[in-house]
Parts: structure tokens; C-alpha cells; sequence
């Protein structure tokens, strides 16, 4: 019998609505940009290099780079001692008062090196009370670790997890190192369910929120995902992040090599609405590397180097960071009022349409289509506008050769949309962008309001 907690996390919820949290629950997330939808337009997240062990193979990672199960392949990070990363936090947090959490998430897993993990987050807890500490693991140790990342204050913790069948995961999982042995195949690889389950049901019982992580693999665990989504709810998880396996032979894995592809955004929108009547789940991940810095959809990284941020000096002030968050909580406040009037309230049956958005954050149409690295995607019909997901896409703007190339690419990335939202386009792209069927409308408004607008006056009024 699985036990369910006390309503703190909430985390057996079925439904998706925000309105069905608890107060309590809404402030544990508003601020953390993974674990609410709302909080990744304005606040900022960094991660820090500071675990390089791995205890298992996974087949779409070759450990020469990032941990694949929350980070995009083929990245390599900067290693940092415990002491170096507490100074970059610092440094960060003072020339970026928006990032609230601090992330441990590689390059190898946080708990097969829970001394330099723990010292980190025992380092920044101490100077940095207001950043919320948050963890990755693919779970092998995480039973072991729960009382001290429960003493520690670590109020967010990501499991990866790509099976609850172990005959899936045999293809997933060549070996296991436990407790000083490698387990080959299914026996290495039932271990591994074992305690990522055993971590779950801990997590639960001691309040801390719980996200899961799980790479679609297609043709591999792709019609398994709602059995993995329907276990892991049963355990008490807040979200489910299936995200999508990204596999090119340059990355040199077991999966790269042999061919085994990646899911196109249809196959990994259909999995995720699959599972997404049963629990919230996120799709606005960007699979960051392990020294990621910034807002979600941005690289701040290479700004704050070892090289560059040793010699910044540590401007931590809690009074600035607070106001900067009063701020943002008041625009936030304004979007979400705007966002508001943009539902309609009389719920009649209409069509859904996908429509491309580019964003620099704050929940605004405020970006050029040239500086445009990604879009995100929103389905619209007669009621709401609901974010979806995301696409990456070249950068437009390359100058010159290329540029032809570069656009009928991103073209082809939201051909299934029906219209642009953009700030300002050109006319070469937008002429390009109507040729292939996308209306395309230039504003700097909230989006639900622009996406609103654009479904009433070219998709109902037709
Ligand atoms: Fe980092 Fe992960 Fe914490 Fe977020 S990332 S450790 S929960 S602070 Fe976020 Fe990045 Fe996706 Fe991870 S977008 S890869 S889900
Ligand atoms: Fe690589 Fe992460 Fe898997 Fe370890 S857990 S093998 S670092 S993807």
C-alpha cells in the first residue's frame, strides 16, 4: 500500500490545475522555473559542476560529457570544487537577483559523490539562505541520502526514470555499480528499479517535492512511458518531465552509434498528453548543461567561466534580491490578470491550433524572429491559449551564407503551426513564413492575449 502525505506536496493530485494547489504548495513552486510553468518566464536557475562520478551506463550517454538524463548531449562543463562553486553561486546571485535555484545535476550523478553535492549545498544554505537548493539523480544511492538532503533543506529532487520494467530497461541499462560490485544486464538493472522506487516513496514520506525526469526512446520505452507515469504518481511524484532522447553518432554513445533515434515533436507531444490527464507535467524543459546559467531558454554559461567569475567579487545582497522578486511578482501579477481576461469564459467546442511564440521571458510576444533560438509553442482553440512545448531552431541572424538554409530549417520546425507571434519580422521571412501557410502577426503583448486574438479574428472568424 502506498502511503500518500499529508497534502504538503500534494503530489498523488490528478489534476492539473493550479487552482487545486494549496497555498502552501503554490509558494514552495513560484519561484523555482522547472517545477512551475509560470515561474520559468521570469526567474532563472543555475547548475554547478561540481560531480563527476557515475555509478551506471545509461546508452545515450558516453560519460565524456554532461549526464544525458538532465542535460543535452555532447556538453561538456567546467569542474569546480565545493568551495569555487559556492563563490560563482554567490557571484551570480548578485548579478542575477531573478535566479533563485541552484541545481546539482552533474556531470556524472550528485549521489555518487554526495560529499562535494553536500558541501555545496551546506556552503550556499549557510551565505545564501533565499536560494532553494534543488538535486538530480537517476536514484541508484537516493535511499541512502534522504535524511540529509531533508536536514540540508533540499526541497526539490528529480529522479530520472526510463522504465518500472526492467526487461525495457535492459535495453537501456548495459550495468549498475552497487555497493562496490557491476551488475550486468536485467540483475544490475532490477537493482536499479528497486531503489529509484524505494527513493520515490522516501521522498514522499518526508515532504519533499519530487520531479521525474524520463527520456523517450523510441521504440524502446515509448508505449511504456504511461505505465512508468502511472507508477510513479502511485508514489506520490509532483511532475513528470518526458523529455526527448537526443542521439547523433558525433556523441559517440551506445544508442548514437547504432542508430537509434530521437522522437519528432509529434510523437513526443502525443506521449506527454498520454500521461498528462493524470498528473502535471512539464514541457518546457531545455535540457541544461551542468553548468547551465540563466533563464531556462538562455546560456548565460560562458559569461561566468572559472576563468572569468574567480576574479568577480561575491555582491550577494538578500535586501536587492528581495526587491528585485517584489518586482516580479507585481508583473507577474499583471500578466496573470491579462492572461485572465483572455479566457473565454462560454466553453464552446472549437478547433485547436498550434501557434509558434518568440519570447525573451515575462510572458510577452517580445522578440525578433531573427534572434529567435527557439519558439515556444502554444495550442489555442475557443477557450484558452496552453503552453505545449518548446523547438529549437538555428539562430536566423547568421549574416550571409546560410541564412537561406537557416530559414527554410525554421520554417520546417513549426510547419504545423498556424500563425507566428513575433515582435517585429522582415520582409523576406515573413513573405517565406505566409508561402507556407503561417499568418503572421507582429506585437509586444502578454501571449495569451496576442494567441487569443490572432484564434478570434482568423480562426473562428473564417
Ligand atoms: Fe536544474 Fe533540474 Fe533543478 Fe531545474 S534543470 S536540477 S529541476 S534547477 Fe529544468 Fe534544465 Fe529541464 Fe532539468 S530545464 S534539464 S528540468
Ligand atoms: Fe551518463 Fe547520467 Fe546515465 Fe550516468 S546517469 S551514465 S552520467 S546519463
Amino acid at each position: 500500500m502506498v502511503k500518500k502525505s499529508g497534502g504538503g506536496c500534494g503530489c498523488s493530485t490528478k489534476n492539473d490545475a493550479p487552482s487545486a494547489m494549496s497555498e502552501s504548495l503554490k509558494a514552495r513552486i513560484e519561484k523555482h522555473p522547472c517545477y512551475s510553468e509560470e515561474a520559468h518566464h521570469h526567474y532563472a536557475r543555475m547548475h554547478v559542476a561540481v560531480a563527476p562520478a557515475c555509478n551506471i551506463q545509461c546508452n545515450y550517454c558516453n560519460r565524456k560529457y554532461d549526464c544525458a538524463n538532465e542535460s543535452r548531449p555532447g556538453v561538456v562543463s567546467e569542474l569546480l570544487t565545493p568551495e569555487e562553486a559556492a563563490h560563482k553561486v554567490l557571484v551570480v546571485a548578485g548579478k542575477i537577483p531573478q535566479m533563485t535555484v541552484l541545481g546539482i545535476a552533474g556531470p556524472g550523478d550528485p549521489l555518487a559523490n554526495p560529499e562535494k553535492t553536500f558541501r555545496t549545498f551546506e556552503l550556499i544554505a549557510d551565505k545564501a539562505p533565499d536560494i532553494k537548493l534543488c538535486l538530480s539523480t537517476n536514484g541508484l544511492m537516493l535511499p541512502d541520502h534522504v535524511d540529509r538532503i531533508k536536514q540540508l533543506n533540499v526541497d526539490h529532487v528529480t529522479i530520472t526514470i526510463n522504465m518500472v520494467d526492467p526487461k525495457v530497461g535492459e535495453k537501456i541499462y548495459p550495468w549498475v555499480h552497487y555497493r562496490r560490485r557491476r551488475y550486468r544486464g536485467i540483475e544490475g538493472v532490477k537493482i536499479l528499479h528497486e531503489r529509484q522506487m524505494e527513493g520515490l516513496q522516501a521522498l514522499q514520506e518526508a515532504d519533499i517535492l519530487c520531479k521525474v525526469n524520463s527520456v523517450l526512446i523510441p521504440g524502446i520505452n515509448d508505449e511504456h512511458l504511461p505505465e512508468v507515469n502511472k507508477a510513479i504518481r502511485d508514489r506520490g511524484a509532483f511532475l513528470h518531465n518526458i523529455m526527448p532522447l537526443i542521439s547523433a553518432p558525433e556523441h559517440g554513445t551506445y544508442f548514437g552509434l547504432n542508430g537509434q533515434r530521437g522522437p519528432n515533436p509529434k510523437e513526443l507531444k502525443t506521449v506527454q498528453d498520454k500521461c498528462s490527464g493524470n498528473m502535471k507535467m512539464m514541457r518546457h524543459c531545455r535540457q541544461c548543461r551542468a553548468d547551465a546559467v540563466g533563464l531556462l531558454g538562455e546560456d548565460r554559461s560562458q559569461e561566468f567561466t572559472k576563468e572569468k567569475f574567480m576574479d568577480m567579487s561575491a555582491d550577494y545582497s538578500l535586501e536587492k534580491r528581495q526587491a528585485v522578486h517584489l518586482g516580479i511578482e507585481q508583473t507577474k501579477a499583471a500578466v496573470a490578470e491579462k492572461k485572465q481576461a483572455s479566457v473565454n469564459k462560454r466553453r464552446t467546442e472549437s478547433p485547436k491550433v498550434l501557434v509558434a511564440v518568440a519570447t525573451k521571458g515575462g510572458g510577452l510576444v517580445n522578440q525578433h524572429f531573427g534572434h529567435a533560438k527557439e519558439f515556444m509553442i502554444y495550442e489555442v482553440d475557443a477557450t484558452e491559449a496552453k503552453f505545449v512545448g518548446h523547438r529549437k531552431v538555428a539562430d536566423y541572424c547568421q549574416g550571409g551564407y546560410g541564412e537561406e538554409a537557416a530559414l527554410e530549417g525554421i520554417i520546417n520546425t513549426i510547419i504545423d503551426c498556424k500563425a507566428l507571434l513575433t515582435a517585429k519580422v522582415g520582409p523576406c521571412p515573413q513573405k517565406a513564413l505566409q508561402k507556407a501557410g503561417l499568418t503572421v502577426i507582429e506585437a509586444y503583448d502578454v501571449i495569451e492575449t496576442v494567441a487569443r486574438r490572432f484564434y478570434d479574428e482568423h480562426v473562428l472568424e473564417r
